[in-house]
Order: structure tokens, then sequence, then C-alpha cells
């Protein structure tokens, strides 16, 4: 409860900020996107976002708190691409969000006061959201990937959803779960259930983004695997705005 109204302070007294993580072309390391994280820093201590998401869902902070992210990540992403860079925003949704009123008007006036295209976002979401009021959910995000906005299952391989969803509810994107990618070259069903994944998102059309990629030797089978897209430390750490501003700079001038 005390941290209940502590993030509602937070939120009022601007202590939220967003990182970004590259997503890369694996096979030219040229950033496709970011994935906006956000972070929440309560006075000097970091409040880790496993620590306050689960309170901002309960409360419903996660609402407004969402929104701002949402807003100030288009506005942010939007400023980059106008410096002829072409990268999208991945940003992750709660299930709160989602079904919070006016949310697909809310993503559309964050895309048009921002100037970002509909196409150069990419929502992500977990497969749990597909199961708990999942008519709502997928009623909502099918009417926002029909503006052009595209979807991206977060996570992927370790949700109790049925592979069924993926008919429900057409999704662009899936990102497999770190927890695969970390067995890679040590653990053998890993490796086959990754290598498994990777065709069976290409098989239908889908781009196939790994997440995790922390070691040199997993980055090398997951190209060898045919897989087109990763995240992770080894590739780049979450940074600051300002970080990504310099990331920029190097992209384009190399
Ligand atoms: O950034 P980090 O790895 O600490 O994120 C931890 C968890 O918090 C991840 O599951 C991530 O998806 C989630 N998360 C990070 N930023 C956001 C956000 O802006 N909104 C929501 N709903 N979840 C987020
Ligand atoms: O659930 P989601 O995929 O949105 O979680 C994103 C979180 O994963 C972020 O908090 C980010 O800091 C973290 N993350 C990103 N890359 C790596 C990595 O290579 N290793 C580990 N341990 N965490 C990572
Ligand atoms: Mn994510
Ligand atoms: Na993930």
């Amino acid at each position: 409860l005390e941290l209940a109204a502590d993030l509602q302070r937070a939120l009022i007294d601007q202590q939220f900020a967003i990182e970004y993580q590259p997503v890369v072309d694996l096979a030219t390391s040229r950033v496709t996107a970011v994935e906006a994280l956000v972070r929440w820093w309560r006075g000097s201590v970091f409040v880790p976002p496993e620590q306050f998401l689960g309170p901002a869902e309960d409360t419903g902070l996660i609402v407004p708190l969402g929104e701002w992210i949402l807003r100030e990540a288009c506005r942010e992403v939007a400023a980059w691409r106008a410096e002829s860079w072409d990268i999208g925003l991945s940003l992750n949704l709660s299930a709160r969000q989602i079904t919070a009123p006016r949310f697909v008007e809310t993503v559309e006036e964050a895309l048009a006061e921002s100037g970002l295209p509909a196409s150069a976002l990419t929502l992500e979401v977990i497969e749990e959201m597909l199961v708990e009021d999942a008519e709502e959910t997928i009623k909502r995000l099918s009417e926002l990937r029909a503006l052009g906005v595209r979807l991206a299952i977060d996570d992927f391989g370790t949700g109790y959803a049925s592979l069924a969803f993926l008919r429900q509810l057409p999704v662009d994107m899936i990102k497999i779960d770190p927890s695969f990618v970390s067995g890679l070259g040590k653990d053998d069903t890993l490796t086959l259930l990754t290598r498994t994944i990777v065709r069976l998102g290409h098989d239908l059309g889908l781009i196939v983004v790994a997440e995790g990629i922390e070691r040199p030797e997993q980055l090398e089978l997951l190209k060898q695997m045919g897989c087109t897209r990763g995240q992770g430390f080894l590739v780049a750490r979450p940074m600051a705005a300002r970080g990504v501003d310099s990331l920029m700079r190097t992209s384009l001038t190399v």
C-alpha cells in the first residue's frame, strides 16, 4: 500500500525514465528497433520493474504510467527517425493497459502527435494476456493491427497459450524467451527447441527475435539456425536516450 502511494507520487514527480535496448539484424548488426524499458529511480535507489509493475497493475497506475511511456517513447523514436535513422519502437504492455478505456485511441493519439508511423510501432504482449480477458484484448489488439501497428509475442515458448492463439490474433513477430537462448550449445533439448521455434516462426511468416543473447557461441548458433534478429547484453545493453543518440551517430557514419 505504501508502495502504491509512492508510485502515484513518483508519476507526478516524474521519477520514471525510459531505457532503450537495441534489437539488431544478426547478419549485419544494424539496429532495427529499440525496446523501451521503464526505470524507476526512487530518490537515489533503483527499484527494478519486477518490484513495481505488479503493484502498478493492481492499483491501476499502470494505465497512466503506460500512457506516459507510450507518448515519451514515440516522441523520442520519432526524433531519431527524423535524423534518417530507420528504426522501430517496441513497447511492452500490461493486460490492464490494453483493456483500459480508450486504449486504442490513446495509441492513435501518441502516433499522431509524435508523427511516428504506425508501422514503426510494435506492441509486445505475453501469451497469458491472450488467455485471460482474451476476447476484449484480442479485439483491441486487432483494431490496432488494422491501423498498421505490429504485434509481437514476448517471452515466446514459456506461456500457457496453445499455438492456436496464433490464429486468433494475427501477430507479426515472436520473441524467443531467454530461457531457450541461455541453453544454446550447452543443452541439447534447449538447442533443438530454439531451432524448432525459429523454423516455426519463419514458416508462419513471422519475424523471429532471439532474446537474452549473452555469449558469442549463442549468437553463432542463432545465425546458423537462420534467426535474423536478436537482442541481449552481448549485442547491446538497455541504455538511456543519450546512449541511443551516440549509437545513432556511429551507425549513420559507418
Ligand atoms: O527491463 P527489465 O528486464 O528489468 O524488465 C523486466 C520486466 O519488466 C520485463 O518483463 C519487461 O517486459 C517489463 N517491462 C519493462 N518495461 C515495461 C513497460 O514499459 N511496461 C510494461 N508493462 N512492462 C515493462
Ligand atoms: O520480458 P522482456 O523480454 O520484456 O524483458 C526485458 C528485460 O530483459 C529487460 O529488463 C532487459 O534488461 C533484460 N535483458 C535484456 N537482454 C538481456 C540479457 O542478455 N540477459 C539478461 N539476463 N537480461 C536481459
Ligand atoms: Mn519485452
Ligand atoms: Na522477453
